[in-house]
């Protein structure tokens, strides 16, 4: 199916071009599915993109979970993320001033030479977006940002005016592609969605086949709904990774979340 077809007002109004290689690889494998890789091993996050990769859109990591990282190692994540034909998205949430997140963007982990999005919060001010974009600057990639405009955890303290305050960091920057919405709220979402128009993405975590309450203030929605509700993405963890059959999970994922986007 055609991206502009199949994406609509979504295709025509996101201007950052990492939108569009998101919404153009959906329609490629039919999914809307982020699998986060929750995983302390190299070989174990391997293992996961050959099983499960040709249903999967973009690789979410927290590459400082990792044990014994070394940026060797690493590649063979980032080689086999590529020849699966996903983006690598790193849920580094960064919050300091700009200039500290710029140096976080390199160091030990070199984010920016091979993370092609990044997630941020917006409670420093606006000036973490720049930082962060200058570290791709640096190594002349092009990169973009989700800007935490919601959370799937219990009780956390993103209220309403703090979400609209961050829509307008957002709505300034070139940079930042869209937003973290709560996945496990309609009425969060839709009122998300509203706020933010057809010009970004919502992407959200707190999605879950099984509707039980996840551990530790884990919070979860079904994925044909926040999809339905107006999230473009679905982040996927556990639902997938612990799974008995990672494979025929990813796969369900999938279809839930594109039939989604159609019925949309
Ligand atoms: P789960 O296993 O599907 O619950 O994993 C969810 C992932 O999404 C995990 O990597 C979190 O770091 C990430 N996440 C989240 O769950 N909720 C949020 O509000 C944000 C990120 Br932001």
């Amino acid at each position: 199916m055609k991206a502009e077809d199949a994406w609509g007002p979504r295709w025509v109004n996101c201007a950052h071009p990492l939108s569009h290689e998101f919404m153009r690889v959906a329609c490629e494998k039919e999914s809307l599915v982020v699998l986060a890789a929750d995983l302390p091993t190299v070989d174990g996050i391997v293992q996961l993109i050959e099983d499960v990769g040709e249903f999967v859109c973009a690789l979410k990591t927290h590459v400082d979970m990792v044990e014994g990282f070394n940026m060797e190692d690493w590649s063979k994540v980032v080689d086999a993320a590529r020849s699966k034909g996903m983006l690598l998205f790193e849920d580094r949430k960064f919050a300091d001033i700009g200039r500290v997140a710029q140096t976080q963007m390199g160091g030990l982990y070199d984010i920016r030479s091979w993370a092609d999005l990044v997630t941020s919060h917006s409670i420093s001010g606006p000036d973490v977006v720049d930082g962060v974009a200058a570290a791709w600057d640096e190594v002349e990639r092009i990169g973009g940002i989700l800007l935490l405009a919601q959370m799937s955890s219990s009780g956390n303290l993103l209220a309403e005016g703090y979400t609209e305050s961050t829509l307008e960091i957002g709505n300034a920057s070139p940079h930042v592609l869209g937003y973290i919405g709560n996945g496990s709220s309609v009425s969060e979402l839709e009122g998300l969605r509203s706020k933010v128009g057809e010009g970004r993405m919502i992407w959200t975590p707190g999605v879950n086949l099984s509707s039980e309450e996840g551990v530790l203030g884990q919070r979860y929605g079904h994925p044909a709904e926040a999809v339905l509700a107006g999230s473009d993405a679905i982040i996927v963890g556990s639902g997938i990774h612990k799974s008995e059959d990672p494979f025929s999970s990813a796969r369900e994922y999938a279809s839930a979340s594109w039939g989604a986007l159609l019925e949309r």
